[in-house]
C-alpha cells in the first residue's frame, strides 16, 4: 500500500489529523490496534477549551457539541467555608465546553467515514521503519492476520504513551522530561444529575475532589487517592461519602447528590514532555509526545492543538514542496505545549495534598489570591479556557 500520510492511532489526534489533511487535498491511512468500538467508548476528557470548539466549527464538526454539549462560563475553586466562581467569559472573553471525548470520538469516526478515509482498526505488530529517508514506511499485521506495509512521503505518531512512534526517534536524538505525582485520581461515571451548574474544583484536608459532568443526567466525578490504589479498595458507599465530604463547602445549602456508579477506574498522574516531535519524516501529535495530568483538563484540547499546525505544515510540505511550517512545527508545538504542562502541574500542584503542612499553606494562599486577584484569576482563565491555536 500507499499513502501520502501514515497516520499510526485513531483516537482524537489521528481521526482530527487525517480530517485536517482531507480539507488540504493530502490523502491519509490510519493505523489503529483497537476497535472502533473500543475507542469510542473509552472514557476519557470531558472538557472542550474555546479553540477546540472554534476548529471543529471551522470544519462543520461542532453541530453535536452545540446541541448536545454544555457551554460553560467559568468553574468554581473551593477550599473549607469558601466556593469562589471564577468567571472566564467575564474575565478573557472565553469559556469551555462540557462534551465527553467520547462523543468527539463518534463524531470524527462519522466524518471521516464520510469522507471514506481508510482506517484499519485491530491491526497489531505496529512497526516504523527508514524514516529519515523520503519513503519512510509503517508494516503490521491487519485485522486478518495478513502482513502488510504501507510506505508514506511522511508518518505521523498519533499513538498516544505506548506506541512505537516515541521510540522510533533514536535516543541520542531525543530529550524527554517527566515528572510523577504521588497520587492518582479515582474517577466515577454515575447516573445522576449534577449538584452543580459548573465544575467544582474542591481542596480538602482529605485531599483533592472535582465534581464534573457528561449532561443533565450523567456526572463525573473525581477523588485524589495514593499512587498505586487498588479500585477495589473503593465500594460506591465509600466513593460518595468521601465525595461528599470534600465537595461539601461547610456553608450550608449545598449537598451531593449520590446515584448509581456505572463505570470507576484510577488514573495515575503524571507529566511527560518529549522533544523534538519530528525526526526526518517522522512526526508526533498528541500524547504520543506529552502527557498532562488532567487538572487543567489540556490533555484533549493539546492534542487537537497540536494538529491544527501539523496539518498546514504538512499540507505545505506534501503540496507545495514548501517545508518552512514542517521545520518550525516541533519548535511552535513545545511552545504551547510546555505552556499547558506548566499550567496542568500548577493546578494539581495547588489543589492536592501532599502531605506537607508547609504545601498545604502555600496552596490555601494561591486559592485565595485567584480568588481575590482579578489578575491572578485571570491568568487561570486564559489558561483554561485555552489560548488561540499557535500560540
Ligand atoms: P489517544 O491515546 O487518545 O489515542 C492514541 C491511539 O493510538 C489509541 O487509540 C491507541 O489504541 C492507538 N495506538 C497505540 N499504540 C498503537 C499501535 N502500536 N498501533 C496502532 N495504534 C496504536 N484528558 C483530559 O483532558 N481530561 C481527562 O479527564 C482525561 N482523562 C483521561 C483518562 C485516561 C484513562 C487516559 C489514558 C487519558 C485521559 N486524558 C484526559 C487524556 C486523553 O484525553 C488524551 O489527552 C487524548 O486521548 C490524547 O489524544 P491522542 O493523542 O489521540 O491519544
Ligand atoms: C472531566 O469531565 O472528565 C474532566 C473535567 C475537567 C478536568 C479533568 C476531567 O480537569
Amino acid at each position: 500500500m500507499r499513502t501520502q500520510v501514515a497516520i499510526i492511532g485513531a483516537g482524537p489526534a489521528g481521526l482530527l489529523l487525517s480530517h485536517l489533511l482531507a480539507e488540504g487535498g493530502i490523502e491519509s491511512v490510519v493505523l489503529e490496534t483497537r476497535t472502533r468500538e473500543y475507542v469510542e467508548s473509552r472514557i476519557r476528557a470531558g472538557i472542550l477549551e474555546h479553540s477546540t470548539v472554534e476548529l471543529l466549527d471551522s470544519l462543520g464538526l461542532g453541530k453535536r457539541v452545540h446541541a448536545e454539549g454544555d457551554p460553560h462560563n467559568g468553574i468554581y475553586l473551593q477550599w473549607p467555608q469558601e466556593r469562589h466562581h471564577i468567571d472566564f467569559a467575564g474575565l478573557v472573553g472565553r469559556r469551555v465546553w462540557v462534551y465527553g471525548q467520547t462523543e468527539l470520538q463518534r463524531d470524527l469516526g462519522v466524518a471521516r467515514e464520510t469522507g471514506g478515509q481508510p482506517i484499519h482498526y485491530g491491526i497489531s505488530d505496529t512497526a516504523v521503519h527508514e524514516v529519515v529517508t523520503e519513503h519512510p514506511s509503517v508494516t503490521f499485521t491487519d485485522s486478518a492476520g495478513r502482513a502488510q506495509r504501507i510506505t508514506a512521503d511522511v508518518v505521523v505518531g498519533c499513538d498516544g504513551s505506548f506506541g512505537p512512534s516515541r521510540a522510533a526517534v533514536p535516543e541520542h536524538a531525543r530529550s524527554t522530561w517527566e515528572h510523577t505525582y504521588p497520587y492518582s485520581w479515582l474517577g466515577v461515571l454515575a447516573d445522576v444529575a449534577p449538584s452543580t451548574d459548573e465544575l467544582i474544583y474542591a481542596w480538602h484536608p482529605d485531599g483533592f475532589a472535582m465534581h464534573s459532568m457528561r449532561s443533565a443526567s450523567v456526572s463525573r466525578l473525581y477523588l485524589q487517592v495514593p499512587a498505586g490504589t487498588d479500585i477495589a479498595d473503593w465500594s460506591d458507599d465509600r466513593i460518595w461519602t468521601a465525595l461528599a465530604t470534600r465537595l461539601g463547602h461547610g456553608q450550608g445549602g449545598w449537598t451531593l447528590n449520590p446515584g448509581p456508579i456505572t463505570e470507576k477506574s484510577v488514573l495515575p498522574m503524571r507529566s511527560f514532555v518529549m522533544a523534538p516531535l519530528r525526526h526526518g519524516r517522522l512526526f508526533l501529535a498528541g500524547d504520543a509526545g506529552h502527557i498532562v495530568p488532567p487538572t487543567g483538563a489540556k490533555g484533549l484540547n493539546l492534542a487537537v492543538a497540536d494538529v491544527a499546525l501539523l496539518a498546514p505544515a504538512l499540507i505545505a510540505l506534501l503540496g507545495e514542496g514548501d517545508d518552512r511550517l514542517a521545520e518550525e512545527y516541533s519548535e511552535t508545538a513545545l511552545r504551547r505545549i510546555w505552556r499547558c504542562t506548566h499550567f496542568s502541574w500548577w493546578m494539581t500542584t495547588m489543589l492536592h495534598q501532599s502531605g506537607d503542612p508547609f504545601d498545604a499553606q502555600l496552596q490555601l494562599s494561591q486559592l485565595r489570591w485567584v480568588a481575590s486577584s482579578t489578575a491572578a484569576a485571570t491568568g487561570l482563565a486564559e489558561n483554561y479556557a485555552g489560548l488561540p491555536i499557535g500560540f
